[in-house]
């Protein structure tokens, strides 16, 4: 029902667990040939879900297009629509390099051809405290990671946003100051998280491209963490021995993690994490009040990755 006038063609949901399985092998070969960390094996111990998509009520499109944090356009939830508009992403060039064996300068355009491009209908929860459901598409991230060919020194990734303040006009704020971060904008996984099949790199929303205020033309989306996780407009994607400081806890180290799981019962300093606004449509009566799930309700894929863990300390 998505999937009309999308320029690549997104697998539906009944052909998900095929998909899996065929990247998971792709994965298992990879491993057996001792290129990738062993963390990875949880990506195909999962080959036999059925899917990853949440069958709850989508997300206006123009909610999920108008409603947005990005800061390199503005600081307002309106702003980067507005300011996006102009926004022109091709060409596009993503780096691959750290401990990889081939390090890669990718063209946007060949990264499209090379991936299998799926749609996932995945909840995005922001630590404001507001969600959405949102139709998202494109590929695994671990296909990506794949072609580089990650060593095992590559415990952790870090990804980075373009850094161009005349194109993202919000990096002219400087590094000091209220509000202010210091750009570019950085997030990172540690592998296992990286090489999970839920983790996505989005092409397209609601079968269109990207637009420019959801972070075209691909940003990340871990739909167990915190949004500010899911970094928008990626340009590289370095595989690294040490976790990456990521931006959000670089400005308020008190307030925002390396892990930022979803999680109910850990409250931010100034506000309880128990519940969430879930946005429907820009109505009047287009929100609703619900609880907050462990890890955004993905639970069944993801907890085992962090058993044995603290989940109050790594915050
Ligand atoms: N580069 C960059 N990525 C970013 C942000 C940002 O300000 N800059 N905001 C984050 C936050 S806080 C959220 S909630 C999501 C919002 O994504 P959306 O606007 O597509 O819904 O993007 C995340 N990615
Ligand atoms: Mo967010």
């Amino acid at each position: 029902m998505l999937l009309k006038n999308t320029r690549v063609n997104p697998r539906i949901d009944e052909h998900e667990s095929q998909v899996i399985s065929e990247t998971g092998y792709l994965n298992r070969r990879q491993l057996l040939k001792g290129t990738l960390a062993a963390a990875a094996l949880p990506a195909f111990a999962r080959a036999q879900s059925p899917t990853y998509s949440t069958t709850e009520p989508l997300t206006s499109e123009y909610s999920v297009t108008h409603y947005n944090n990005f800061y390199e356009f503005a600081l307002s939830k309106d702003g980067p629509a507005r300011l996006a508009k102009d926004f022109q992403p091709l060409p596009w060039q993503v780096t691959i390099d750290g401990e990889v064996e081939k390090p890669l300068i990718l063209d946007f355009a060949d990264i499209l051809k090379k991936m299998q491009i799926v749609e996932r209908i995945y909840r995005l929860r922001c630590v404001e405290a507001w969600s959405m459901v949102i139709p998202w598409q494109g590929f695994e991230l671990r296909e990506l990671l794949a072609l580089a060919k990650p060593t095992s020194k590559g415990k952790y990734v870090r990804f980075e946003t373009l850094h161009d303040p005349k194109r993202l006009p919000g990096q002219k704020r400087g590094a000091l100051g209220f509000f202010s971060l210091d750009w570019p904008y950085v997030e990172g996984l540690r592998i296992d998280e990286a090489m999970h099949p839920l983790t996505l790199m989005a092409t397209g929303v609601f079968g269109k491209p990207l637009p420019g205020q959801n972070g075209a033309p691909l940003r990340l989306l871990i739909p167990w963490k915190y949004g500010f996780k899911s970094i928008k407009s990626v340009v590289r994607i370095s595989l690294v021995e040490k976790p990456p400081l990521n931006t959000w806890q670089q400005s308020a180290p008190n307030e925002y993690g390396f892990y930022a799981n979803v999680n109910p019962q850990v409250a931010h300093p100034r506000w309880s994490q128990a519940s969430e606004r879930r946005i429907i449509d820009e109505s009047f009566f287009g929100t609703k009040r619900i609880d907050t799930q462990l890890f955004n309700g993905y639970g069944e894929f993801v907890a085992e990755l962090y058993r044995g863990m603290d989940l109050t300390r790594n915050y």
